[in-house]
């Protein structure tokens, strides 16, 4: 996500780091730097045209504070200029005064809109909430089948409606009734896609507005197609009246153009991003922690609510302590990355990161899941004791756990490595400053790809 603007930023502050002192000329160069970075991450020509004068405003405004490098009050400008154009405050799902709260799912073909309505019901029960589930895709016919196998993964009732329900309208209108019988305060209406905005698709949605009066229209977009995204967003906000947008795809969309513009763009607010084909892979947008993670100060409070969702607090200050008294051992060391297998996809939980301090290293880190489960086979050949005391495992058991778990001496002896690379790396983050940010709430464990 926003990997190679992020990149590019970083690079204009870091080139900043070596002046003294905030000049015309190095100012000049930085923004130019900027606006180029803007450009190639399919920023909206406009958006980036508005993001460059307000910075340019602020940056040529500023006294020059002494206790402030330029690269320290460029920093701070662009990151505030990022949350405006993200969108300044988080923006949640509004409910209806009079439940069911209806919301209806919009979007091309194929742009994630099944998947984020299971996704968002997964996360709205996760929030107390009880929602009914509804396609009223009545020309795909695989379609309302798709959406009851979503719902069944995320323990959500659907509404499949009666041989004689074959009307969209018809359809939304009996979940409605079935919502109420049942007592589900949140209706989710999965509407039909297609390939463009046709007439005929908008005066369906449009019907369905007019008889469902949903609170939200959440329009959702496939974030890799960029300024396509934008345009489609622009023109369903005009001929239907949206009042948020789902990014989907952000965990292969590199340049982050569609997220950065299209709030500006619509005027509506990005109220959602998915970010893998699992139904978890959900986070509600937050402006100033997406700023955070483009400018490489990483997302502590995301990646905390995360372990907080996934984590066993016990099992997690357990380990806690046998760090810092160094009895962490490779079973320990084995157990944590199942944990860290839990809390999904991988790179995404990295990009949470802040890329300072021991966590720098984290930046370039791939994570392969293979490499994972060899770590695992590799502890798996290994006897208790051996588990228990790394110290043991000499040349020849490394050869024999080596065969053991199909891997070669070559990959054990890296193991080890990491494994001792891990514990120190633990042992100063769980003193330093990430450890003082995350409270009482503990790391629980270590990371494995040095
Ligand atoms: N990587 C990734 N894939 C996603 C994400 N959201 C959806 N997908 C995938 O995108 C494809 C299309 O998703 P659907 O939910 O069926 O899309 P749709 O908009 O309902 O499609 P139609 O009903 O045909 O218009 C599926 O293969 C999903 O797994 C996401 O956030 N990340
Ligand atoms: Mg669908």
């Amino acid at each position: 996500m926003f990997d190679s603007l992020s990149d590019k930023l970083q690079r204009v502050f870091k080139n900043l780091r070596g002046e003294g002192k905030l000049t015309a000329e190095n100012m000049e160069a930085a923004l130019k730097e900027i606006r180029v970075a803007l450009l190639e991450a399919d920023v909206h020509f406009k958006v980036v045209k508005a993001f460059m004068a307000a910075v340019r405003e602020k940056a040529m405004g500023q006294e020059v504070l002494n206790s402030f490098t330029p690269a320290q009050q460029v920093t701070k400008i662009v990151k505030d200029e990022l949350i405006a154009v993200l969108g300044t405050h988080p923006s949640r799902l509004r409910t209806a005064s009079q439940p069911p709260t209806v919301i209806m799912i919009v979007g091309l073909q194929g742009s994630g809109k099944t998947t984020s309505t299971g996704k968002l019901a997964k996360h709205l029960a996760k929030n107390g909430h009880r929602p009914l589930v509804v396609s009223v895709d009545v020309y795909r016919p695989a379609a309302r089948k798709q959406l009851s196998i979503v719902a069944g993964q995320v323990n959500v009732p659907a509404y499949e409606g009666t041989p004689d329900e074959t009307k969209p309208l018809a359809l939304a209108k009996s979940a409605r009734r079935q919502a109420e019988i049942s007592g589900r305060d949140l209706i989710l209406v999965d509407t039909a896609g297609r390939l463009h905005i046709d007439d005929e698709l908008m005066v369906e949605l449009q019907e369905l507005k007019e008889h469902l009066n949903p609170t939200e229209i959440l329009f959702v977009a496939d974030a890799m197609t960029g300024q396509d995204a934008v345009k489609s967003a622009d023109e369903f906000h005009k001929r239907l009246g949206i009042t948020g947008v789902v990014l989907t795809k952000m965990d292969g969309d590199a340049r982050g153009g569609a997220a950065l513009s299209i709030r500006h763009i619509t005027g509506q607010p990005l109220k959602f991003v998915g970010t893998g084909e699992k139904l978890d892979a959900i986070e509600a947008f937050h402006p100033d922690r997406v700023a955070s993670r483009i400018l490489g100060m990483g997302d502590v409070m995301s990646f905390i609510e995360k372990m907080e969702q996934n984590i066993d607090q016990k099992k997690a200050e357990e380990m806690q302590r046998k760090l810092i008294t160094d009895d962490f051992t490779l079973e320990d060391f084995r157990d944590q990355l199942k944990q860290l297998r839990k809390l999904g996809p991988l790179e995404s939980l990295l990009g949470m990161m802040p890329q300072m301090g021991p966590m720098k290293q984290l930046k370039d880190v791939k994570v392969d899941e293979k490499e994972l489960t060899r770590v695992v086979a590799i502890i798996d050949s290994m006897t208790p004791k051996e588990r228990a005391n790394h110290m043991l495992i000499n040349g020849a058991r490394r050869r024999r756990i080596a065969k053991g778990s199909g891997t070669t001496v070559t990959d054990v002896n890296n193991l080890l490595k990491q494994y001792g690379q891990a514990r120190k790396m633990m042992k100063s983050m769980s003193g330093g400053l990430l450890g003082k940010k995350m409270g009482k709430f503990k790391l629980p464990f270590a990371n494995p790809f040095q």
